[in-house]
């Protein structure tokens, strides 16, 4: 299997793909979404992006699947460890933070619980759908937990009486305080970034990456 165009993975639908698209559109790449299909033709450039899930980004990078990806660093670092953990390829670079995405990813707690530091937190179960994250702040924290795995509505399993707490996504605060938590430990800063393949590259598809590279310097500086 050959393919002479350059494949980004950027999300399909989410936070992170308007300003995905539009980053690639500053630089000069001419192209219709069409958000039902999954590889949209660049129209001036010999470039393929590929709409996919953000979870699925990491992945696609660290196989070679895509050379190079757009994503956020919480969903980049914990697709690292669990693949670490399962022994598969998690080699990546990463070539440039991008400044839009920007989300904490943090510990909170019902307003009631009685919080005296991390030590408040052994044993306790944490609802979340960063585990390893999570795991690898308390591990180096001394600190055990159990574990409440939920790929959504993370922040009402306190309420639900599933967990004793979680650890997700902030950004205004809003969702936490709707749900009667208080956000304790911040354990993890995340904005979206651009990461490329360690698989080699051809020279032909090198010099675009570095073309493309040099256009999104310039773009983010001229936000500046
Ligand atoms: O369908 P797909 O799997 O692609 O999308 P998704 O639903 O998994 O992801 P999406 O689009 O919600 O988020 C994509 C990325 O945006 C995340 O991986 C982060 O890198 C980044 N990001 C930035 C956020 C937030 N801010 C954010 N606030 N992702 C999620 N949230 C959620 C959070 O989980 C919580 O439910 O928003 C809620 C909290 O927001 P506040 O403002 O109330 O604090
Ligand atoms: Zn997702």
């Amino acid at each position: 299997m050959t393919n002479n165009r350059l494949r980004i993975a950027v999300q399909k639908s989410g936070r992170l793909s308007k300003e995905s698209h539009l980053l690639l559109r500053r630089c000069g790449l001419k192209f219709n979404v069409d958000e039902r299909r999954l590889i949209t033709r660049v129209d001036n450039l010999p470039i393929d992006i590929l709409q996919v899930r953000d979870d699925d980004i990491p992945g696609l990078v660290m196989d070679g699947v895509v050379d190079l990806g757009i994503v956020g660093e919480n969903v980049l670092e914990e697709v690292e460890l669990e693949r670490q953990a399962a022994n598969k390829a998690c080699q990546y670079q990463k070539l440039k933070p991008l400044d839009f995405g920007r989300c904490k990813l943090s510990i909170a707690l019902p307003e009631e619980f009685d919080y005296q530091g991390l030590a408040s937190l052994q044993n306790k179960r944490i609802a979340t759908t960063y585990p390893y994250l999570l795991k690898r702040y308390l591990q180096e924290r001394d600190i055990e937990f159990q574990e409440c795995l939920l790929k959504g509505s993370v922040e009402v399993a306190p309420r639900a009486g599933l967990a004793d707490g979680i650890c997700d996504l902030v950004s205004t605060g809003a969702t936490l305080e709707a749900n009667g938590l208080v956000e304790t430990q911040v354990i993890f800063e995340s904005q979206s970034a651009i990461v490329q393949s360690a698989v080699t590259q051809s020279d032909e598809k090198q010099a675009l990456i570095d073309k493309l590279m040099s256009r999104i310097n310039g773009v983010i500086k001229a936000r500046e």
